[in-house]
Order: C-alpha cells, then structure tokens, then sequence
C-alpha cells in the first residue's frame, strides 16, 4: 500500500510539473494529499470487483490497477490513450482490471456504480462495486435518489466520500446547514455507514474490508467517509496559496499530516521496511513515470479518419 500510495504521488507530481510545457491539454484534477483513500478502497476490492470515480481520478484508476502508460498518454491527447485521446483526465478506465469509468457530472457515477451492483445481484454474483466521489456530490439529487434505491434492494455497493472540505472554492462549513455531517446523511437512508481518517491508510483499509465484507454478504449497501484533503489548486498543476478560500496555515497543517510521510514512518518503526528500500522504490517509480512520458509524447494523436469514432 505504501508503494502504490508513493507510485501515484510521484507520477502526479510529475505530471504537475510537466502540465506547465503546455502539452497536455486536459482539464487536470490532482489528488496530491488524498492518495491514502484511493490505496486503501482499492487494496480491499478484488480484481473481479468493480470500481468507478469522478473528476479527481487519477488515484482511484491507478489504485485499481490501471495501466500507467495508457493514462499518461490520455492526457497528452495520444492514440494510445485509455480512451485514445478523446476523454483526457476526467474519462479514464480500464475495464480490464475492474476499473469501469470515471466522469466529471458530479455524482453520475454514483448511480452506475449502484446498477453494477444491481446486476450482480441479478446474476448471483459475490462482486461489490465502489464508487469514489468527493464531498460536493453529494449535495447532486442523484445522491438521494442512489442511496435510497440501493439501499431498498440492498446492493453491494461501497460509497466512498472523500471529504477534502471543500467544493471547488467552497467550504462544507457555508453549504450545509450546521452539525450536518455526511456519514450520518447515509443513515436516513437505514444505510450501514462509518467516518474514518482518510490520511491513515490503514484506517481505510480496515474501513474498506469490513464495508466490502459487508456488502459481499448479501447485506446490502454501505457508506464510508474519510476525511483528507486536496494539496493543489481545485484543477490545475498549481498551489493556490493566494486564492483566498483556504490559508496557508490550513494546508501547510495537512501538508504535515502527508499520508505517505506517516505510513513511512509507522512502517520504518515497525521494522517491516527500510530506508533504503524506500528510496529504491522511489528510483524505480520515478523510471517507469519518466519512461510512460516519454512513449506518450512520442505516440502518434488520433487521426482524423476516425476523428468521429465512438460518437453516436
Ligand atoms: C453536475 C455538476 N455540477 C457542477 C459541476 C462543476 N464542478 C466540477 S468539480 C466541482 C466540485 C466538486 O467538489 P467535490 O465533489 O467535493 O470533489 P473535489 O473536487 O473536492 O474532489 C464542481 C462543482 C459538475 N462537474 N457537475
């Protein structure tokens, strides 16, 4: 878990640096700061399990085990792209290893991710799907009509609310009436639910295993929050220090509660790690970052023969 929490940060970071060249032409949501969520959900699911996700999917594509080169030659726009190009950050997949789709109407996913669920049911599968979305969707009406359908017939399906505190600019504290919190909202619904801390990634994992265990029983669906947060600007490589909406001294705190940072330690501590395995992780997923790079600027873009393909 640690690796792969380090794996996604570093080809992020990466990627941020590199968005300033201009190549890349998405719309790009980074989730630097909230890997532990993304690792924790993922390392619990098997790979016949089902995953979907929102606009910040990066993670959650990764974590499931979505190929890497793919999802950096998506953003540069390529052929080789997990939707050749056409879908860019916010429309990955890879249906593959169990990683169905991500879309950027806030909350849409929810609802398939539910009808999933729903056709497991019917075929008497053991499969659970998850859905991954941030705490703004849940103000969508699909959230609603999601929760109350799955839980009357109780589907395994796992809603995971990353609560990064805000939507875009703005904070949960002046959109939702006071001493509202979201995991308790799943309850209206007489739905099992828990709150976690979304920077520990052990915390998830054992929030994760026990709503999946619970939703593969047969007994119906299940809401998780975890609390996290969201280093970078909303959309973009940048930090945003001087926005206005957040202060310094807020992410700088959460910047000292890094996810990875406590893993590492709690692992070095433990003695199941080492330093200098640690740093040779780093190396090798820093190569394999750089060499996805270099094959996706080198990839051809799609060609205009076949510019209307997919479209109906
Ligand atoms: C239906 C819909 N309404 C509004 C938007 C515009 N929008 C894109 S991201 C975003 C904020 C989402 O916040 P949250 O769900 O908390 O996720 P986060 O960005 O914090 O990860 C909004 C309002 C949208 N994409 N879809």
């Amino acid at each position: 878990m640690l690796r792969e929490m380090m794996r996604i940060r570093i080809a992020e970071e990466t990627l941020a640096d590199l968005y300033k060249e201009q190549e890349m032409r998405t719309p790009t949501h980074f989730s630097i700061g909230q890997e532990a969520v993304a690792v924790g959900i993922c390392s619990a699911l098997g790979l016949d399990d089902v995953a979907y996700s929102g606009h910040r999917c990066h993670a959650h594509y990764l974590a499931k085990g979505g190929p890497l080169a793919p999802m950096v030659a998506e953003l540069y726009g390529k052929q080789t792209g997990t939707a050749h190009g056409r879908g860019g950050s916010v429309h990955l997949s890879a249906p593959e290893v169990g990683f169905i789709a991500s879309s950027a109407i806030l909350g849409q996913t929810m609802a398939v991710a539910t009808g999933s669920a729903w056709a497991f049911t019917m075929d008497g599968s053991r499969r659970v799907a998850a859905c991954f979305f941030g705490d703004g969707a849940i103000e969508e009406g699909i959230f609603h009509e999601t929760l109350n359908f799955a839980s009357i017939k109780r589907l395994p399906v796992v809603f995971v609310c990353e609560n990064n505190g805000y939507s875009t600019h703005t904070p949960l504290d002046v959109r939702q009436p006071k001493g509202v919190t979201i995991w308790e909202r799943a309850r209206c619904y007489q739905m099992a639910s828990k709150f976690a801390d979304g920077n520990d990634v052990f915390a998830v994992r054992h929030a994760a295993e026990e709503a999946i265990d619970w939703a593969r029983s047969g007994r119906g669906p299940y809401f998780l929050e975890f609390s996290t947060y969201r280093w970078r600007e909303h959309v973009g490589p940048n930090w945003d220090y001087e926005a206005g909406y957040r202060t310094k001294a807020e992410v700088d705190a959460w910047i000292e509660r890094c996810p990875i940072k406590a893993a590492t330690a709690r692992m070095l501590a433990a003695g199941v790690c080492t330093e200098a395995q640690v740093e040779r992780w780093r190396l090798d997923i820093q190569r394999e970052v750089d060499e996805a790079v270099v094959a996706a600027k080198a990839a051809p873009f799609p060609s205009v023969e076949h510019l209307l393909d997919g479209t109906y």
